[in-house]
């Protein structure tokens, strides 16, 4: 169980117990049901039911905005669902992707078959264009634009391989990169932001490879057993004819250069993501983008040169994972936070790697940028602080462990 790790790194549960107490109702805010429409509560679950922990962050949002980005995102989802569903043949799947746009103003339309996990978004379609159909024009047009253009652009690989890594930013494009820009699209739109940030859309697609790269860097493992593939073959067919011998620990240092090619590719997006959270204004919107950001470099530092993401799941503990998220509110924080996992790449580059001197100079350049006099991990004044609250906690866990437990599955 997962809350038992954090009991390792007191610091977590000290941010598990802030988080559930209050402590930061500024980033992740109670939901407001009294004041929803039915559309808008239906929808609000299905946030919640398809991302818990992200439902919360787009919920922190303020309110000019917090609509159309739940909607952005559900109208995401369903799109998604679509491409993932492996039931549905392709010759229905290409022109249900193609035209998807077009249901957004179709009242009635709904998809019933799908046996995809996240199944209920297109089973509940029809709540999810009712609220698209209440948005300012504003908004709407960002929605069915990006929605049009990621539906095509998804057709794409259906049928194709990533092979090139310009073939991978290609294929990222089309499935974050356009959320980055349709984004930015609406943070301008709302007035908080402004237009100029909506209008660089090579900066907002970067930021969104950055989160989508990280992603199908951790899920090797799943995506293989899936019969997926995501990692740009230009690159893993230099270390090893089939993707799939990577799982086989006999090709283990094969294995990792590869991966820490892949990350190293990544890390080049670094600036780019700081320069965009450098250029925003709104607190609300900050910590919204901030915190998938933090995540990213997170999941980053973890993957790299690790075996394991070769035999199982590399995640972040939720503990860690509400302590970052509880410390990206600033710029000078998100700084600190990067800086302090950029460092720990940096001291883990085998010098036997081929790629250890880009992977060098990425970190460098990366460091450069992250330049605080903040720290993230402020361990000086936790010792005495983690032995009180080891003592506590011991207390109240012996005596409430079931309710303890319960409230850690509801907030994760
Ligand atoms: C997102 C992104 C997201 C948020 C903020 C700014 C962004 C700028 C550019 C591109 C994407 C941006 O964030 C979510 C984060 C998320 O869902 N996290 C999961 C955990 C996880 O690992 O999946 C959670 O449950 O908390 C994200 O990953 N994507 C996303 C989708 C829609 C929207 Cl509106 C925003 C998905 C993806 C593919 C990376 C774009």
């Amino acid at each position: 169980m997962d809350i038992l790790k954090s009991f390792a790194h007191p610091e977590e549960l000290v941010a598990l117990f802030r988080y559930k107490f209050g402590g930061c109702d500024a980033v992740i805010p109670k939901y407001d049901y009294g004041s929803m429409t039915p559309s808008m509560k239906v929808c609000t679950d299905l946030l919640v039911r398809t991302s818990r922990s992200f439902a919360a962050v787009i919920q922190a949002l303020d309110v000019e905005l917090r609509n159309a980005v739940c909607n952005f995102y559900l109208v995401l989802r369903a799109l998604d669902t679509v491409e993932d569903d492996m039931s549905i043949p392709n010759d229905i799947k290409v022109p249900m992707l193609k035209n998807f746009h077009e249901n957004l103003l179709d009242p009635d339309w709904k998809f019933m078959d799908s046996k995809d996990k996240d199944a209920v978004v297109l089973q509940q379609f029809p709540h999810i264009s009712k609220e698209f159909r209440e948005l300012p024009e504003k908004y709407r047009e960002v929605i069915f634009d990006v929605c049009a253009k990621m539906g095509n652009g998804m057709t794409v690989f259906l049928e194709r391989k990533v092979d090139t890594l310009e073939e991978w930013d290609e294929y990222c494009h089309y499935v974050a990169g356009l959320v980055g820009i349709g984004l930015a699209r609406l943070f301008s739109a709302s007035g908080l932001e402004e237009s100029s940030l909506g209008k660089d859309s090579a900066l907002a697609n970067k930021v969104g490879l950055f989160l989508q790269k990280t992603n199908i860097i951790r899920d090797y493992l799943e995506d293989w057993n899936d019969q997926r593939i995501f990692w740009p073959k230009a690159v893993w067919s230099k270390h090893r004819p089939n993707l799939g011998d990577f799982a086989n620990p006999e090709f283990q240092k094969e294995a990792l250069a590869c991966l820490n090619e892949l990350i190293t590719n990544t890390l080049e997006l670094i600036p780019s993501s700081l320069l965009f959270m450098s250029r925003l204004h709104n607190q609300s919107v900050f910590n919204f983008v901030a915190i998938p950001q933090v995540m990213a470099i997170a999941t980053l530092e973890r993957c790299y040169n690790n075996p394991k993401v070769f035999s199982g799941v590399v995640k972040i503990r939720k503990g860690e994972a509400v302590r970052m998220m509880m410390g990206s509110s600033s710029f000078e924080s998100v700084k600190a936070i990067m800086k302090h996992f950029v460092v720990k790449i940096q001291d883990r580059i085998p010098e036997s790697d081929p790629n250890s001197e880009q992977t060098k100079s990425l970190c460098k350049k990366a460091l450069s940028l992250c330049d605080t006099s903040q720290e993230y991990k402020s361990s000086s004044i936790y010792p005495p602080l983690y032995v009180s609250m080891g003592l506590m906690v011991s207390a109240i866990a012996y005596t409430y462990w079931s309710q303890i437990t319960q409230w850690y599955e509801d907030l994760v």
